[in-house]
């Protein structure tokens, strides 16, 4: 599942401007963009320093539900903004985040569940986000636990191990891949990244975007945040997920080449 990330103001001035001025065409305009592109989702983050959250996310799912078909990912850790998007949503979201920290777990869980949303899960807690792998690991068991003793289905549990950028730690993707691999294979649970972080800084970004989905999706990735228009993440998820043997007789990835006619 391919999650369109451009719904997000951070370093895109534009964005943040139009979202000031309540001007949601620009938003409707992306949202487009990225669904011809071929995302599945799309993550909606709408925070600008200043701005109402609660209304302007709520505002920003009513115009995109109306103009788009996808499934809307809600992008924010206050409550209060979930809530009020929630309460506005026709389908059935994405709650974009919990994590492991006592006072996320106890007041986001809930809305999930009332609302039958689905969750991802960030592992990181009251100590931060754990250096090794191991502790990653631990901190999703602990939200798994708590989302199903809650009664939500397992598959509506979506683990985040947490992209860094490897400009300033080379050992941040290893971690987090290692986390994955682990959670995947161990806890069966279904997971998603945000495949541009592991770029911050660099330069050749969608190379190095690509490269990293490919690597996750060979330790088990099921869900990403990344960008559909940049044509070397789309064309790596479309390979990796082939190579995986989870694309029956590359049907998508056929699809997806026949429609660039570069066949
Ligand atoms: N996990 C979860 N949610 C997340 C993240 C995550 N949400 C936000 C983020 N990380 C994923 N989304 C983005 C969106 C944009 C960028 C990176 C990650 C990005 N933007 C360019 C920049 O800031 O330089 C601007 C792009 C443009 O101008 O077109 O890099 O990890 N659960």
């Amino acid at each position: 599942v391919l999650i369109g990330e451009r719904l997000n103001p951070t370093g895109k001035p534009w964005l943040a401007e139009a979202l000031r001025r309540g001007d949601f065409a620009v938003l409707i305009k992306e949202a487009h963009r990225q669904v011809a592109a071929g995302a599945d989702a799309l993550d909606v983050n709408v925070g600008v320093p200043g701005l109402e959250e609660p209304q302007v996310l709520r505002a920003a799912v009513e115009a995109l539900s109306a103009a788009v078909e996808v499934p809307l990912c809600l992008d924010s850790a206050n409550p209060a903004s979930l809530a009020a998007a929630l309460s506005a949503y026709q389908g059935k979201a994405l709650v974009n985040s919990v994590n492991g920290e006592e006072r996320s777990l106890a007041t986001i869980l809930p809305l999930v569940k009332e609302y039958g949303a689905a969750v991802i899960g960030l592992t990181m807690d009251e100590g931060g986000i754990p250096a090794e792998a191991e502790g990653r690991v631990a901190i999703a068991r602990r939200i798994a636990e708590r989302a199903e003793n809650m009664g939500l289905p397992r598959e509506d549990i979506v683990i985040d191990c947490l992209a860094m950028t490897v400009g300033t730690d080379a050992r941040a993707a290893q971690v987090t891949l290692e986390a994955l691999r682990r959670i995947s294979s161990e806890l069966g649970l279904n997971t998603v990244l945000g495949g541009s972080n592991v770029s911050f800084g660099l330069p050749g970004r969608p190379s190095l975007n690509a490269a990293f989905l490919s690597l996750a999706i060979a330790c088990g990735l099921t869900c990403a945040i990344a960008d559909p228009t940049q044509p070397e993440v789309r064309r790596a998820i479309l390979a990796a997920d082939l190579l995986a043997g989870r694309d029956e007789f590359a049907q998508r990835y056929i699809a997806y080449w026949r429609a660039q006619k570069t066949l």
